[in-house]
């Protein structure tokens, strides 16, 4: 095995000292410039985290001022079989083995039903890339969400189920790919699919690739998907799977390699790019995108979604996993590398619910939702039923100084009263 995928990283020590190179930084990313990955190298690096934590509150507060948010979901995994095998992965079976599953249309309406008495707004749903279900299974089941719960919006496929789909469906063509992509993803859409959720986008690295996620899509084809959604009008977003055997200097170019996605997204949404061709949401007085009531009149990335690497139970599981420390810091970086994502979401499912109250104050404004099953990564001691409620949700984003705002999928405000829930009108 290559010595990456045998040697932990050495920490970086914190240290209370305070580091006079945070000092230019601070001031370029609050003139709303964008910051180098010279800069971030520095980020990444200075023993000074609680001064990159601030900073990164501050750019967090002008984006989002006040205000946190937290929705009430359900995650459905249809499937776990997969024709891959990841070496982070622990949720995937090969058909045959104990514990692989795959629901049926019923058990699916039922979860629907199940996710609709809730009062839930958003179904994220995701499976393994299953080598045989023909691709109507995959039509029908929006379909048949949809029909049993019309007002809860389906957050589904990663940009590698929507590959795998292309092939399934027979329309895969290697010399366009984007047409086969195209063609999968317009059949979603009319089936009930409303925005793309952020995974299986890993690190942005050949290297990184090839060790531990061979087989898998690379960079270049994820972010084809996403920006073939975007011009289909659907909303994104974009995950890191960071803490095992990439380096620091790959987290950053897969920041940069997002960043840039998003420019051109926001691009396309009428946004004046500097000479540069950044875009940066982090200049004083520029508007967030909005969303829109309709479905699929949206076309860019909402959140990014740092996500800490898990080790237990997978191929990889001699590596340690990344420390509390380094995780304050790598979604604090994201906040202040990733200046045209409006919104960083502390996922608390993975992070624990103590952890992204903390990063609430590290530049996160969003915790995820109440969840309930949850089969990818389990916390230590956890099974796959993790759920929250939404006492525990509001409590921990009032402690930590914000006001707690229930959102739907597209970051519009949800207003209940004891029986439904509607949109807020948007602002
Ligand atoms: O795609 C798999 C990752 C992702 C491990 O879009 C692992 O709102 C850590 O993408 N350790 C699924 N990570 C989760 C995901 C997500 C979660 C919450 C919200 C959203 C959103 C997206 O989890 C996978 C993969 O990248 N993953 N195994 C592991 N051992």
């Amino acid at each position: 095995m290559p010595a990456a995928t045998t040697k932990p990283r050495s920490p970086t020590p914190a240290a209370p000292r305070r580091d006079p190179r945070l000092d230019a930084i601070r001031e370029h990313a609050l003139a709303g410039r964008r910051l180098t990955i010279d800069q971030g190298r520095t980020l990444l690096t200075t023993p000074d985290i609680w001064t990159v934590c601030e900073i990164a509150n501050t750019v967090r507060q002008r984006l989002t001022p006040g205000i946190a948010y937290y929705n009430i979901n359900r995650h459905l995994n249809y499937s776990n079989i997969c024709a891959l095998s990841c070496k982070f992965c622990e949720f995937y079976r090969k058909r045959g083995d104990e514990g692989a599953y795959e629901r049926s249309l019923d058990e699916i309406r039922a979860e629907a039903r199940k996710a609709f008495d809730a009062g839930a707004t958003e179904m994220h749903i995701v499976g393994g890339l299953h080598p045989y279900l023909p691709f109507s299974y995959y039509t029908e089941m929006l379909s048949a969400i949809r029909e049993t719960a019309p007002s809860i919006h389906l957050k589904a496929f990663t940009a590698v189920e929507i590959v795998h789909l292309t092939k399934i469906a027979r329309q895969f063509k290697a010399d366009d790919r984007t047409a086969g992509i195209r063609w999968v993803l317009t059949q979603l859409k009319d089936a009930g699919l409303g925005s793309l959720p952020g995974g299986g986008a890993e690190v942005f690295d050949d290297r990184v690739h090839d060790e531990a996620y061979k087989g898998k899509i690379r960079s270049d084809v994820w972010l084809d998907v996403h920006r073939v959604a975007h011009e289909l009008g659907l909303n994104t977003n974009a995950t890191i799977l960071y803490g095992h055997i990439e380096s620091r200097e790959e987290r950053l170019t897969h920041m940069d390699m997002l960043r840039r996605a998003q420019d051109e997204a926001l691009t396309r949404l009428n946004y004046t790019p500097d000479d540069t061709g950044a875009i940066t949401l982090t200049t004083a007085g520029t508007p967030l995108p909005t969303p829109s009531k309709e479905l699929g009149a949206g076309g860019y990335f909402q959140t990014i979604i740092p996500l800490p690497f898990f080790p237990d139970g997978c191929e990889i599981e001699h590596l340690p996993g990344p420390t509390g420390l380094e995780n304050l810091r790598t979604l604090a970086v994201a906040r202040l590398m990733l200046d045209n994502f409006p919104h960083v979401k502390a996922f608390w499912i993975m992070q624990s619910l103590k952890m992204a109250q903390l990063m609430l104050q590290c530049g996160a404004d969003d915790i995820d939702g109440t969840v309930v099953w949850y089969d990818i990564t389990k916390l230590s001691g956890a099974t796959t039923h993790q759920e929250t409620s939404v006492d525990d949700l509001r409590r921990a984003i009032i402690e930590a100084g914000f006001e707690p705002v229930e959102r739907d999928t597209l970051y519009r405000p949800v207003l209940r009263d004891s029986k439904n829930w509607t949109i807020a009108p948007t602002r």
